[in-house]
């Protein structure tokens, strides 16, 4: 349904970070990306999106970035009734490598509230301008939840300074002061933006007819300043898509492995000694487990290692992690309750029927450590992706 995103990120650092996350070293992925100045993710394209209610000012708001007007060539569409029912790209003529994207309004029969988000996929973007005019209202709050939960960040523009103002004027002019109706309405806003618990975004008083007043300079300025730790932000929220295929094809490459094992522990079970098949599997299965953890760079020592060099306790990224984790238990926890049963019933029909016990005995341990680590791989490999990502999110929060 939409256009995949053009990016273009810086390619060396893409290279490294790709190589690093091959080899199963999550550290020098991400120790790579730390090197690199802000600067150098300049070719990264940022894509930037105006979000809010419906009629909220946001075309109006894309056109005054651009320097135009309605009804200019190019312009965004702009009116009192709903205009833009699709998501519309416009290039930044002033912000180098910058996309702004004109997006439907949330909260009309098309977009309810509730889906917005996922039905114009939010998540696609890079940062957002959260459009907002006359009160904070709830709607603003649970936009600026959905934008945050993504992990991404946002300003809080409040659109229309224009007509706030005049209609104080109208209302009380011997007291009118621009200056404190502007400042109450960005304190309005940051009282309802911090009972949200959305923490402290920067809010901006503009009006899209006036953009050499009020706030709108210093959206530019701010936008100017914040634009290579955005860069940067954006493309380490891109890795972890960057990631997945790679850390596929080394759960690929493992998978094609798997048969060793299990025809180890099947050749084990069929010894007659009691005990053995259970014991075999176990073992067998532990030593696997344990060196895909640490193939794919989540063992505890690389884990300890990683959350050291984003600044975060391990215990925020092994959080992240399957119940299964990499502790010496998991393999027995496991073994006890899906392998064990089965072996051990396999022996007792060994006890009475040598020889097709041994045969039942080595079929079900072949099977069940086929299985098991089958399973266990494919919960390595997922928890390598959410860690790499938690990873990502915290050293992200360093960029602005
Ligand atoms: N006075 C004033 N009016 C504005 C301003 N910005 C937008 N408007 C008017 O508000 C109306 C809606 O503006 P749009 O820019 O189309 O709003 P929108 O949020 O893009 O609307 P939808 O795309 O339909 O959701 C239009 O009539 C604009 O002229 C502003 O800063 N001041
Ligand atoms: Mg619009």
């Amino acid at each position: 349904m939409f256009l995949p995103l053009c990016r273009r990120p810086s390619a060396m650092a893409l290279a490294r970070f790709q190589a690093a996350v091959s080899q199963g070293s999550l550290t020098d992925a991400i120790s790579d990306v730390q090197q690199r100045t802000p600067e150098s993710f300049h070719s990264h394209t940022l894509h930037i999106t105006i979000t809010g209610e419906p009629g909220s000012g946001k075309s109006s708001l894309i056109n005054a970035l651009r320097g135009l007007r309605a009804g200019d060539e190019g312009a965004a569409e702009t009116g009192m009734l709903e205009t833009v029912t699709e998501t519309m790209a416009y290039r930044d003529p002033v912000l180098p490598g910058v996309t702004l994207w004109d997006l439907p309004g949330a909260g009309t029969s098309h977009f309810p509230l509730n889906t917005y988000c996922e039905q114009l996929s939010l998540g696609r973007f890079d940062f957002f301008l959260l459009v907002g005019s006359q009160r904070f209202r709830a709607a603003h709050a649970q936009l600026a939840r959905e934008i945050q939960g993504m992990g991404k960040r946002f300003y809080f523009v409040r659109s229309k300074a224009d007509m706030d103002l005049e209609a104080s004027r109208r209302q009380r002019p011997s007291s009118y002061s621009e200056e404190r109706i502007l400042q109450e309405i960005r304190e309005d806003c940051q009282r309802g933006l911090a009972a949200e618990g959305v923490g402290h975004p920067q809010v901006f008083v503009v009006s899209s007819w006036e953009p050499d007043s009020y706030d709108f300079p210093l959206l530019r300025q701010t936008l100017q300043k914040d634009l290579p730790g955005l860069k940067r932000l954006a493309f380490l929220l891109s890795l972890p898509a960057v990631a997945s295929p790679i850390i596929s094809q080394n759960k690929a490459a493992l998978e094609g492995e798997i048969w060793k094992p299990a025809l180890l522990s099947c050749l084990l079970a069929a010894i007659p000694l009691p005990g053995l098949a259970f014991l075999g599997t176990f073992f067998i299965f532990r030593k696997h487990l344990l060196r895909y953890y640490s193939r794919f760079g989540v063992d505890n020592r690389s884990l300890s290692a990683l959350a050291r060099q984003v600044g975060k306790p391990v215990e925020e990224l092994k959080a992240v992690m399957s119940t299964l984790g990499p502790t010496p238990m998991m393999a027995l926890r496991l073994l006890v309750d899906a392998v064990g049963f089965t072996v051990m019933a396999q022996e007792c029909s060994w006890k009475r029927l040598p020889i097709f016990g041994a045969m039942v005995s080595g079929g079900a341990a072949l099977l069940a450590t086929y299985f098991m680590l089958w399973k266990g791989l494919a919960s390595v490999a997922d928890d390598t992706r959410r860690v790499l990502s938690k990873a990502l999110e915290a050293e992200g929060k360093k960029s602005i």
